[in-house]
């Protein structure tokens, strides 16, 4: 069947009004597939994200959306008890007919769906640094609306996803297994993440000894995940919502800062092009210190920094994971593209190593 069929049969299912009369794949995320499309009803056109849960990442589509459709809730209501209009501040979901969020299809596929906000941009890179601090208010923000929802609503959409000691367990047991025969050519890879064991459970350990409270994080706050009003360069609403869960605010400062504040892009090849700006890195942690200041404990500000490296460091593994396995849960482009991202994300790491102290002098300035 072709896309457009394909686009057509799973989009009678929701409750659109109109005729489709246009659609676009949108490749950016790594993980599920996004589509955007348009109805037409009289002379009003409407474009909405339909979207495909990728099932293999997130075993649970069901109690995904329901996670998805409260917290959404609880952020509207918040805009709205400021004083403020909700409307494109944050993600609303079409129902499919069954009455539900979540449409399945023949063939077990998971599909949700919400209209497109307009007017804004997702940036993949950053092209004025202002645009990095407004992320960093966006996410800022979205951390603060979430301080008072209660975490034991939310299920684990991915359980244990950045609980980096279980990565590096899982990591070991892929170099074991050797299940695509790669081992070999990714020795200098394997020993870093080797040299890096303890850095895995630094988050970890200050969670369960208390030290870090758990809050409800983002859990993928790439650049992309935050909409730039076009008109006023403002951070408009958070995205991709479906790693929202029960976390530790570190995640979220840190792995915006890994991908915002790198110089080049996650999957660089040419390594000497990967670098740390701390100039990026200050635009972003301004903009969620400053949304954050009231909510977040002082110690857990001030060991933001901790988050960008081990969350740069989880991805390392991962990266390398997924290589060592044959390339089974991120979406490639080349049969290289793992071992790539894993090498610009271990250039990135020892970049930061080396800006650490600099980068926890800032944070405490914004604080004292
Ligand atoms: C995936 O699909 P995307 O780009 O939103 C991944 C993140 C990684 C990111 C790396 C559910 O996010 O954890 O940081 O790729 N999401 C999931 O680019 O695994
Ligand atoms: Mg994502």
């Amino acid at each position: 069947m072709d896309t457009l069929t394909t686009i057509k049969n799973i989009a009678s299912n929701f409750t659109y009004e109109g005729e489709l009369v246009g659609y676009t794949e949108l490749k950016a995320g790594n993980i599920n597939t996004t589509y955007r499309i348009e109805y037409e009803c009289g002379s009003k056109t409407t474009a909405y994200i339909l979207q495909k849960i990728n099932t293999f990442a997130f075993k649970d589509p069901a109690g995904l959306m329901n996670n998805v459709s409260l917290v959404t809730e609880h952020i509207a209501a918040a805009i709205k008890a400021r004083g403020e209009d909700p409307e494109r501040r944050v993600l609303r979901f079409v129902k499919a007919k069954n009455g539900t969020y979540l449409y399945t299809d023949a063939e077990g596929g998971a599909w949700r769906s919400y209209l497109f906000v307009g007017d804004c941009t997702a940036y993949d890179k950053i092209e004025d640094p202002k645009h990095f601090y407004e992320a960093g208010v966006g996410f800022g923000e979205f951390q603060r609306d979430l301080a008072d929802f209660p975490a034991e609503k939310l299920v684990e959409t991915i359980p244990n996803f950045h609980n980096t000691a279980k990565r590096f367990d899982t990591f070991l047991a892929s170099v074991a297994a050797d299940a695509a025969g790669r081992v070999e050519s990714a020795q200098v890879e394997i020993d870093f993440v080797n040299s890096h064991k303890d850095m895995c459970s630094a988050i970890v350990e200050k969670m369960e000894s208390g030290e870090l409270p758990v809050r409800v994080t983002h859990n993928d706050t790439k650049l992309n995940n935050v909409l730039i009003d076009n008109a006023s360069g403002h951070a408009l609403c958070v995205i991709d919502l479906d790693t929202v869960m029960p976390g530790s605010a570190l995640y979220d400062f840190g792995d915006a800062v890994r991908y915002g504040a790198c110089t080049a892009a996650e999957d660089e090849p040419d390594i000497s092009r990967i670098g740390f700006s701390m100039e990026l890195f200050e635009q972003f942690t301004r903009g969620f210190v400053e949304k954050t200041k009231e909510n977040l404990t002082r110690e857990e500000i001030l060991l933001l920094p901790l988050g960008a490296k081990v969350m740069t460091c989880e991805l390392v593994i991962r990266f390398l994971t997924d290589y060592l396995d044959g390339d089974k849960y991120f979406k490639i482009l080349y049969p290289e593209h793992n071992i790539v991202r894993t090498r610009a994300q271990i250039k990135l790491l020892c970049e930061m190593e080396a800006h650490y102290d600099e980068m926890c002098d800032f944070v405490k300035s914004l604080i004292d």
